[in-house]
């Protein structure tokens, strides 16, 4: 099972981001990811066994007792990639907190032999995939596109997701949480 490990956005967040994408893709066409699909993630882990589930979990219990809530919001948005086949996606205020948590779990993973996408982290929340922000074709001038509101919330916990078809459709299934420290 393909497996990762990331961060579930508050519900107000999460209905912002859901309302910059309704509006990005009258501006900018592309296949844009539905809103339940909405997450920060901290580790790829690719093609995992069941065997591996138990290790992981510890991992994310081992890195996440040491964290305080943290608290994030939406910034603006950018693209990975080529403007005309660009992912689109919206930075997140607040990511520098994400550094720390960041250096524990890949310190974890290492230390337990487990393998992830080495890319550094670069905190952002995908919208959407193969999208064109050429305003004219063969011209170098990119759509602008506005800020969304600046929505935010707490997040309290690091979630393993199973990455996964359900019905034909990808699906992030939360498969094991584990809690930050409470203040
Ligand atoms: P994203 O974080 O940019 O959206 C499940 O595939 C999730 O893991 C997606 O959200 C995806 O991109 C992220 N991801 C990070 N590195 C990946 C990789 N090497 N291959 C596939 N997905 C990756």
């Amino acid at each position: 099972m393909r497996l990762f490990i990331g961060l579930e956005l508050p519900a107000q967040m999460r209905l912002a981001a859901q309302e910059a994408s309704l509006l990005y893709r009258r501006l900018a066409p592309g296949r844009y990811v539905e809103a339940e699909l909405f997450h920060i993630t901290m580790a790829f882990l690719g093609e995992r066994g069941e065997e591996d589930l138990p290790a992981l979990q510890e991992i994310l219990l081992r890195c996440a007792e040491k964290q305080p809530v943290l608290s994030l919001s939406l910034s603006h948005p950018g693209y990975f990639s080529k403007p005309e086949n660009a992912i689109l996606f919206l930075s997140v205020h607040g990511e520098e907190s994400l550094y720390p948590l960041d250096n524990r779990l890949r310190a974890a993973l290492r230390q337990a032999g487990q393998s992830f996408d080495i890319k550094p982290l670069r905190p952002h929340i995908t919208l959407a995939r193969k999208v064109n922000l050429r305003a004219r074709q063969a011209s170098a001038e990119e759509i602008s596109l506005p800020d969304p509101r600046p929505a935010g919330g707490a997040i309290a916990r690091l979630t393993l997701f199973h990455s996964t078809r359900v019905q034909e459709n990808l699906r992030y299934l939360p498969i094991f949480r584990a809690d930050f420290a409470r203040p």
